[in-house]
């Protein structure tokens, strides 16, 4: 199996070899054969009497110490996988909340409110009356009662409940899967796998939907706050993949998650004094930030900051050997970037107490002092470019213009455009005439398991071809726009010709004098939450259910717990969630009968397990057209 189809990822990773050091790949190999139980999900270690195991192929035990049998010990790791996601997320939205907060009340003076008009509509959304209040006033009612929403409820999760149609609530109360709170919930999912609680393989799965609709909550809480604290993004064009590091500047990348760290660090670059103290020491062209993964995609929307790479490539910034600095704060930071940063003079610099790696210069990150944390690491990092070997730089000279910061309301103000007194019409009117077949979201990670950006590329031709509007977040956005599908040239290259016709009406209105984009960049992971408003704003003016429209989602590499929790509200959601990668549930006829199949007649939606990338395309157009013909739509 080829490493990526990514020629500059390929490029930077010849450079590994000539240094001695390992990539994601050379572990991955050294890690083969993968143990079988753990593929399967058939082992447990949630006691001391294990670890027990059960043989997929029936020999053996059939049940764990404790009586375990496949069906429960699958269920309890996947509900954990989706507890874990949650807690990365709501961690995530909650840094966020305390830091509106603190600004609100005067304490974070580097975090003003960016966005008032978003900060009204996230107050007026969850009911709160701001007649006659201040900004200040608002933030900080709104940020008290963000983090309520973490613990325990009597009424559901305000950010749950308010942000999709009243039909899924009235479901999800139906099934018993309302959150009513973000952190109980994962706590919750703990206890019930933990030695000796639920043992009904069913019940664990109903009890992981309510926690991965917490995990919706506190991604569409996450997107919220950053919106009001950084603004909400509308359309920027920037560029995408190893080429926008320049040999002549001093280069830092921002790889992790949050904005906190990284729009600040974004605002600090273009300071005159620390651009003439990079040149001073030798960099003629200066600063130059770049992103990787998700924090790269926050700051690309709102700052046009280029994306370097992302996930599973994140290790070949450093190996072009021009890497000054590679700042993280925390998710997806894959601990080799020490061992990496070691064979050359980058600093590898974590920023928060909760995400330290051993062999890493630690500059920790508070929002009190945000700004003046975010001078002291680009300093570092102008030291660092002094002890740059010129002779190991290897820029793959490999980049693309790519255009991201679609958010939900820069598409409905881009369709007000063609219709002001009711911007969902036109889509809506082009989806019932067929010239947009169905919308797709590509969501998740890049996987060392699948050639890298295979699937991605090789399914967004299909789908483009049949007039799918396409959506990207997180990693499948950087693995689009690495590739140039984030460009009008794309649009005119792969799209259908009613897709083509719908965004060369929009771009044209918009004054671009061509067509839209081929993907809609929406932002990072927790931004799937902007698609969901996009579909929940459809289903509203529609007067129908999320379940019945003409949208799925693909997650054709993913990594990530996160990602598992996100896949499993896209299902609860109601969408046909497609995966391109086996999770470890196949041990189980149950949990993957439940999952493929039964889920359906609950919450409408349901996982499509698919490797192949043109097997999954065609199961996607066909569950599009599922919903077509259920809206009484051409197929
Ligand atoms: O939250 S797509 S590898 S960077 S988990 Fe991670 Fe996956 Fe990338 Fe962002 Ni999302
Ligand atoms: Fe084994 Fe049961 Fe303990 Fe799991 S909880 S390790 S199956 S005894």
């Amino acid at each position: 199996m080829d490493k990526s189809i990514d020629s500059a990822t390929l490029k930077a990773v010849e450079s590994a070899a000539a240094c001695g050091v390992q990539t994601v790949w050379d572990r991955y190999e050294a890690q083969k054969p993968q143990c079988g139980f753990g593929e399967t999900g058939l082992c447990c270690r949630h006691c001391l009497q294990g670890p027990c195991r059960i043989s997929p192929f029936g020999d053996g035990a059939r049940v764990g110490v404790c009586g375990a049998n496949a069906d429960v010990m699958v269920a309890r790791g996947l509900s954990r996988a989706i507890a874990a996601g949650t807690a990365s997320h709501g961690g995530h939205a909650k840094h966020l909340a305390h830091t509106l907060l603190r600004s609100s009340i005067g304490q974070a003076p580097d975090y003003p409110i960016k966005d008032v008009n978003k900060l009204k509509s996230v107050a007026a959304r969850i009911g709160v009356d701001i007649d006659g209040m201040t900004a200040n006033d608002i933030a900080r009612v709104v940020a008290l009662r963000a983090l309520e929403d973490f613990s325990e409820k009597d009424e559901p999760s305000t950010w749950a409940a308010t942000t999709v149609t009243k039909g899924r609530v009235e479901t999800f109360l139906k099934y018993g899967v309302v959150p009513r709170g973000i952190d109980s919930a994962v706590s919750e999912s703990m206890h019930r796998t933990t030695y000796g609680v639920d043992a009904d393989a069913v019940n664990i799965l109903l009890g992981a939907v309510k926690c991965a609709l917490a995990d919706y909550a506190a991604c569409h809480m996450a997107t919220d706050i950053a919106d009001i604290l950084f603004g909400t993004p509308s359309p920027v064009a920037t560029m995408a993949n190893l080429g926008v590091l320049r040999a002549d500047a001093v280069n830092i990348a921002l790889h992790g998650h949050n904005p906190l760290l990284s729009d600040m660090i974004a605002q600090v670059a273009g300071d005159p004094e620390l651009n003439e103290k990079a040149r001073a020491a030798g960099a003629a062209g200066g600063v130059n930030v770049v992103g990787v993964c998700c924090t790269g995609n926050e700051v690309m929307m709102r700052h046009k900051i280029p994306l370097a790479t992302s996930s599973v490539s994140q290790e070949t910034v450093i190996l072009t050997g021009a890497l000054d600095a590679m700042v993280v704060d925390y998710q997806c930071i894959m601990p080799a970037l020490a061992n990496v940063a070691e064979c050359f003079h980058t600093r590898l610099i974590t920023t928060m107490p909760i995400a330290r790696i051993t062999g890493a210069t630690h500059i920790e990150f508070h929002e009190d002092g945000a700004r003046d944390s975010a001078r002291k690491i680009i300093e570092t990092a102008i030291v660092a470019f002094t002890k740059r070997d010129p002779a190991k730089v290897n820029i793959p000279d490999i980049l693309t213009t790519a255009f991201a910061g679609f958010s939900t309301e820069a598409i409905v103000g881009a369709l007000s455009l063609l219709d002001a007194a009711d911007p969902l019409k036109p889509l809506i009117d082009n989806i019932v005439a067929g010239n947009i077949y169905g919308v797709c979201l590509f969501a998740g990670c890049n996987t060392v398991k699948v050639t890298q950006d295979a699937n991605y590329v090789a399914m967004i031709k299909e789908l483009a071809a049949k007039n799918v509007l396409i959506l990207a977040t997180g990693c499948a956005s950087g693995a689009f726009a690495r590739h140039g599908f984030m460009t009008p040239e794309a649009t005119g290259k792969y799209a259908g010709p009613g897709l083509k016709a719908v965004l060369t009406a929009v771009g044209q209105a918009a004054g671009l004098g061509g067509p839209l984009p081929l993907v809609l960049h929406m932002g990072s992971c927790v931004d799937n939450s902007r698609a969901a408003d996009v579909a929940v704003a459809v289903a509203n003016r529609l007067g129908v259910d999320l379940n019945m429209l003409p949208v799925v989602a693909s997650a054709p590499e993913p990594v990530t717990e996160k990602a598992v929790a996100i896949g499993t509200w896209a299902v609860a959601a109601g969408l046909p969630t497609h995966l391109g990668v086996v999770p470890p549930v196949i041990g189980s006829s149950v949990v993957t009968g439940v999952l493929t199949s039964a889920v359906k007649d609950l919450f409408g939606g349901y996982f499509i397990v698919e490797p192949d990338p043109l097997a999954a395309a065609a199961k996607l157009l066909a569950a599009i057209s599922e919903r077509r013909t259920g809206l009484g739509l051409s197929a």
